[in-house]
């Protein structure tokens, strides 16, 4: 009797021991991978311009063709809305939108395979921002970039997409970008396929799936698997 139990016990330690290590991971708003970033940090990934990092710092300039490069995220929400945009080093107050707004629904990885550049930057330093919108509020990325002459660049593996990945650009955005003709970005919202609905219904549906929750249901069951250990050696 006592072995059984002593045994159940361990399998709960395994899973116990999991969730911890899932429990950063779940936690992470949002990570952009490609272009490398300035930095992530999960805490002030809320913090504007940059998510906690210097706007002007240069460690790792990515070169961005004008006819595109790719922007790849990991994201743990549900249901999110992206700004994609860049600004001069020069001039960091002021971001433009490299394309129009996205909503983008399903988690994990995704990957917009040819975001344009900005011809008339071409040679200058600028910083590539990625705001996601969704249920935490506004979070933020950003990466050093310069934007330089050519064809769209080729996406490296670790841009992709999840199973689940849904998107399509914000029918209701209404800046001064264009979807990118010919592109491979977001499909744009006038050919066939439904935008991601935005209801308030779904939405709620997907508060409650917020991933970070997991993280906190784990941290319950290991509170609880010590209790039983405890009370186990008795
Ligand atoms: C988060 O921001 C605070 C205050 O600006 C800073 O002291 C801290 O080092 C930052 N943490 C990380 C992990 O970047
Ligand atoms: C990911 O999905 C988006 C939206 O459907 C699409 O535009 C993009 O090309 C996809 N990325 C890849 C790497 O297939
Ligand atoms: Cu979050």
């Amino acid at each position: 009797m006592t072995r059984q139990n002593s045994h159940s016990l361990g399998g709960l330690k395994i899973i116990c021991l999991l969730a911890t290590i899932a429990i950063p991971l779940t936690n992470a708003h949002f990570v952009l991978q490609v272009p490398t970033s300035l930095g992530f940090s999960d805490i002030n990934e809320s913090q504007a311009p940059c998510g906690g990092f210097d706007i002007t710092s240069r460690n790792k300039v990515t070169d961005w063709p004008i006819g595109g490069y790719p922007i790849g995220v990991v994201s743990t929400h549900p249901n999110a809305h992206w700004k994609i945009r860049a600004a001069l080093l020069e001039n960091t107050e002021e971001f433009v939108d490299l394309i129009p707004n996205i909503l983008q629904d399903g988690l994990g990885n995704f990957c917009l395979t040819s975001v344009p550049g900005i011809a008339s930057w071409v040679g200058k330093d600028a910083v590539l921002q990625v705001v996601q919108k969704a249920v935490d509020g506004e979070l933020y990325q950003c990466a050093a970039i310069k934007f330089v002459e050519g064809a769209t660049a080729s996406v490296p593996g670790n841009c992709r997409n999840g199973s689940s990945i849904v998107a399509s650009f914000d029918p209701e955005y209404t800046g001064p970008a264009t979807a990118p003709t010919g592109g491979t970005g977001v499909a744009p919202t006038t050919t066939a396929g439904t935008p991601i609905s935005t209801s308030t219904g779904s939405s709620t549906a997907n508060r409650l799936a917020h991933p970070p929750m997991l993280g906190l249901l784990a941290t319950v069951i290991c509170l609880l698997d010590s209790l039983l250990g405890l009370l186990g050696g008795f």
